[in-house]
């Protein structure tokens, strides 16, 4: 596992709060309890960093993570949070509207999807919001502990053609063991830093 340095910033929603940095950022979007949270933290093999549990709607506002002092990795709340009818990812892209739009380093979107779950309206529509702001998009699918391997691969195919993206864009990721996270972080960096490589 390749070690990587991993600093909360801060925590906000407000244009006035976000960090003043232009270094490259990707935006890890998502249904609630898609698993975004853990995702972030399975990437940089840290425990703790997000917030992350298994009551939906664990995180509330935009949290920063600068990575490895050269790239920003932003953890948004979930949309679609059943009981909560203000959640949809219209609304959650309304909310974020200010974000997506004047935010220039914004490189990418982490698009993260259940692995078991076929995509819904909102991730078909946050898949189209994030095409429509210009943004990279990655899909991570996670859970695929709980997947059979012809199963992920089944699904990863449904995934592809419910979002209209090239299945070699969908990383497959089971963020408990941290299986499929070196190649996603690789992916990431790829998108955020193309002159590094
Ligand atoms: N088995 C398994 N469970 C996972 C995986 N990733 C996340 N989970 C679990 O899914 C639940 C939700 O994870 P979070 O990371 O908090 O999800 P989130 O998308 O950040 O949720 P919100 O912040 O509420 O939008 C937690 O109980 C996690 O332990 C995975 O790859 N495999
Ligand atoms: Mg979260």
């Amino acid at each position: 596992m390749q070690y990587h340095e991993a600093e909360f910033l801060l925590s906000g929603a407000q244009q006035s709060q976000w960090p003043a940095s232009d270094l490259p950022e990707a935006v890890f979007a998502g249904r609630s309890n898609a698993g975004k949270s853990s995702l972030i933290n399975a990437l940089v093999n840290r425990k703790n960093l997000a917030y992350a549990g298994s009551t939906p709607g664990k995180t509330r506002l935009l949290n920063f993570y600068l990575i490895d002092q050269k790239m920003i990795f932003t953890d948004a709340p979930g949309y679609g949070y059943a009981r909560d009818n203000r959640s949809s990812a219209e609304t959650f892209a309304k909310l974020m509207d200010p974000y997506f739009r004047y935010r220039p380093n914004l490189k990418a979107m982490v698009l993260v999807v259940d692995g078991r779950r076929k995509p819904n309206q909102d991730d078909i529509l946050m898949c189209e919001y994030g095409r429509h702001s210009h943004l990279a998009i990655i899909v991570a699918m996670t859970k695929t502990d709980k997947l059979s391997r012809s199963a992920m691969l089944t699904n990863k195919r449904v995934i592809a053609s419910d979002l209209s993206i090239s299945e070699s864009q969908i990383f497959p990721v089971d963020s408990l063991k941290k299986q499929g996270t070196e190649e996603l972080f690789g992916r990431i960096e790829q998108v955020l830093l193309p002159k590094a490589q």
